[in-house]
């Protein structure tokens, strides 16, 4: 039998067969994949092969990982040399961000967009909450959505509280794999509990006396959409930690940069401090936002272990 992974522990998972039927699995034995140092062999959008366990306990036990068509990884905390595949297979990564309760900054969506930029996943961003924006608040939305439209992204602004704004984000979701990312309580579950109607997955509640306590993600989780398509939910981050990106391509992966690149006066211009730098020019000039170009400094300064 074939299927799709739809729910990883690590331990154990959910696969869903071609025939729509949901198991749960575990590996055959001594399971290895070549070339890839992580800490988990199989991922949540996983295509794999797999044969009947226990048939009266619905379990199975995967034996073969189809290839992927491409992946998300992050550093494991645990041991900075190993990644963690995140998912694989999809078609793009959605970013819930937020102006409140909590404020995303611009570094941490522009170190998002690096990793899609670099995984080649087209990405979107929504800022979610706008039902407790304020009026500067929306100034500030849309400086933020002026920006990143203007370098090819797309923006939306959402409220599982304004039923009228999910309808963007729907047709954006619709027939596509996408991978929910963002900051712990930014809404992520619950925009996908507001579309799916009836996945009820858990989310954290408003009122702390509820007596129902926090119900934040653990496990990255797979949902289908009415009408086709996929979302993957996935636990909150505190940070994205840029995995396998040297210094010398950072600008690859700033769509705005990449046009220039060959305009700088040396061909190895880290865009820092060298002269005859396009890019900085392009600061200077305003053709490069300023807070994009601070992004691209600090990432830079953040990737470790090369001398430059
Ligand atoms: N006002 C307002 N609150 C929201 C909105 N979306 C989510 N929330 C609230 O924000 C809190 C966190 O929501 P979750 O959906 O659990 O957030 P999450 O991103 O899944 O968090 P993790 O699973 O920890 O990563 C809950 O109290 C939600 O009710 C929104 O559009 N407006
Ligand atoms: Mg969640
Ligand atoms: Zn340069």
């Amino acid at each position: 039998m074939r299927g799709v992974i739809y729910k990883s522990t690590g331990s154990w998972y959910v696969v869903k067969s071609e025939d729509g039927h949901f198991y749960n699995a575990r590996l055959k034995g001594r399971f290895k994949i070549d070339g890839i140092r992580s800490t988990n062999p199989i991922a949540v959008g996983d295509a794999v092969a797999f044969e009947m366990e226990d048939e009266a306990e619905n379990r199975v036990m995967i034996h073969e990982l189809s290839p992927r068509r491409n992946y998300v990884n992050r550093v494991s905390p645990a041991n900075r040399r190993l990644h963690h595949i995140i998912a694989s297979n999809l078609d793009q990564s959605l970013l819930v961000a937020t102006l409140r309760d909590p404020r995303t900054s611009v570094g941490f969506i522009d170190r998002f967009l690096v990793t899609c930029e670099a995984f080649h996943i087209p990405a979107v961003i929504a800022f979610n909450k706008a039902d407790i924006y304020d009026e500067a608040d929306m100034v500030l939305y849309t400086d933020r959505k002026n920006m990143y439209e203007a370098i090819g992204y797309t923006v939306l602004l959402t409220s599982i509280k304004q039923f009228e704004s999910l309808g963007t984000l729907k047709a954006v979701l619709q027939n596509r794999v996408t991978l929910i990312s963002g900051h712990s309580g930014v809404g992520k579950s619950s925009l996908i509990n507001e579309i799916l109607e009836d996945a009820n997955i858990r989310t954290s509640e408003v009122s702390n006396w509820s007596g129902k306590g926090m119900h934040t993600t653990t496990f990255a989780e797979m949902y289908d959409l009415p009408g086709g398509g996929r979302l993957i939910d996935t636990p909150g981050m505190r940070e994205f930690d840029i995995a396998d990106i040297e210094k010398t391509e950072l600008s690859h992966y700033f769509p705005e940069m990449r046009a220039l690149l060959n305009d700088c006066q040396f061909n190895n211009c880290m865009h820092f401090n060298e002269p005859g730098c396009a890019i900085k020019n392009a600061v200077v000039q305003g053709k490069i936002h300023e807070e994009r170009y601070v992004s691209y400094c600090s990432i830079l300064d953040s990737i470790r272990g090369k001398v430059w």
